[in-house]
């Protein structure tokens, strides 16, 4: 037993999320880094935003077998910050006594960078790089520092994929923004019913260049998860169409639309922002069961608070977006409720 403790203390825990593939490529960046061998689920905590205070509570519960600990792209919103009884309570729990690191680029992290240093916490947060890019720049400096300047460039191109990825605009189509969709379909299609398993694997396998070719196409075993989730996204697209609502509130058109949770979470929240660019400021993406958490866009020059407002309701995001939870499934018989309940807090949000 002792010996297996002592084993496992040299790996980190890792906290990342695990809806976007700068979630996913930040792991894979730290698997590598760390040579995580074997893909042991007990190593990793995948953070999806309407179970985030679950998925912490979980870290709590595995952190005494680990003295490292990383937490990637994951912002920590109210609900995090509250989780555990008394305010970061949850957070002080998990860092006491171990080194723990938290690469990010969201409004939470930034708001309560302070108070995570006074816990003992680096923090290496940038509003302009995604979470795996913080990560390839710390990994080249230590390499740097220890005299191995050997840059990888694998690691360096998922990094630009998460990057290009996460901060990429309606118009652009660059080939690194392309391949994190792929990636993106093969995440929505496992979160679409939680299968944590399939996540890790596609960590495994990025980590061990055994996703992508070396065009960085999806190699057949993962292409057929892309196939699946293009076969089944048309219908998916054409519902959230049909359900398509807009209403006027002050000087902004709010759109609202209802979506499978195979589009979880930003591929039906983006379709929307780019399908109806011209008819609508704010893109209200609801979300069918299992997925709680729910997407709020704005046009990307837009001057709307909309990171505020989702701060207001427990959530958070960064720049033109972010999301929300609820602690329960929303069903047609509660959709009116909910969105005459965002309506009137966008209301108070544009004066
Ligand atoms: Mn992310």
């Amino acid at each position: 037993m002792e010996k297996v403790d002592s084993i496992t203390k040299m790996k980190p825990l890792i906290i990342a999320h695990a809806e976007d593939p700068d979630g996913i490529i930040a792991r894979a960046l730290k698997m590598r880094h760390y040579s995580m061998t074997a893909g042991n689920p007990d190593e990793h905590i995948f953070v999806r935003y309407d179970r985030i205070v679950e998925a912490f509570q979980e870290a709590a519960t595995q952190a005494d077998r680990y003295d490292t600990i990383f937490v990637g792209d994951v912002d920590l919103n109210p609900k995090l910050v509250q989780a555990g009884g008394s305010d970061f309570s949850l957070i002080e729990k998990l860092a006491k006594g171990r080194s723990m690191a938290w690469y990010d680029h969201h409004s939470g992290t930034l708001k309560h960078k302070e108070k995570l240093e006074q816990l003992g916490i680096n923090v290496i947060h940038h509003d302009n790089y995604c979470a795996a890019m913080l990560i390839d720049v710390a990994h080249g400096l230590s390499e740097r520092l220890l005299q191995r300047n050997q840059d990888d460039p694998y690691e360096k191109r998922l990094a630009k994929i998460a990057q290009a990825h996460d901060y990429k605009n309606n118009s652009s189509e660059h080939k690194n923004i392309k391949i994190g969709d792929e990636l993106e379909k093969i995440i929505s299609l496992a979160n679409e019913n939680l299968n944590y398993g399939l996540l890790l694997d596609l960590s495994c396998a990025l980590r061990d260049e055994k996703c992508l070719d070396e065009d960085f196409n999806l190699l057949p075993s993962w292409q057929q998860y892309a196939t699946e989730f293009d076969r089944r996204s048309g219908e998916a697209y054409q519902e959230l169409d049909n359900a398509v609502e807009i209403s006027t509130i002050e000087d902004n058109q709010v759109l609202f639309g209802y979506c499978s949770p195979l589009l979880s979470q930003k591929p039906g929240s983006f379709y929307l922002r780019k399908q109806y660019q011209d008819q609508a400021d704010i893109f209200v993406c609801l979300f069918k069961s299992p997925v709680r958490n729910h997407i709020i866009l704005t046009k990307e020059k837009s001057s709307f608070p909309v990171v505020p407002l989702l701060q207001s309701l427990g959530g958070g995001g960064r720049g033109n977006g972010g999301g929300f939870s609820l602690d329960f499934d929303i069903v047609p018989v509660n959709y009116t409720s909910v969105k005459e309940m965002l309506l009137s807090r966008i209301e108070q949000y544009s004066k």
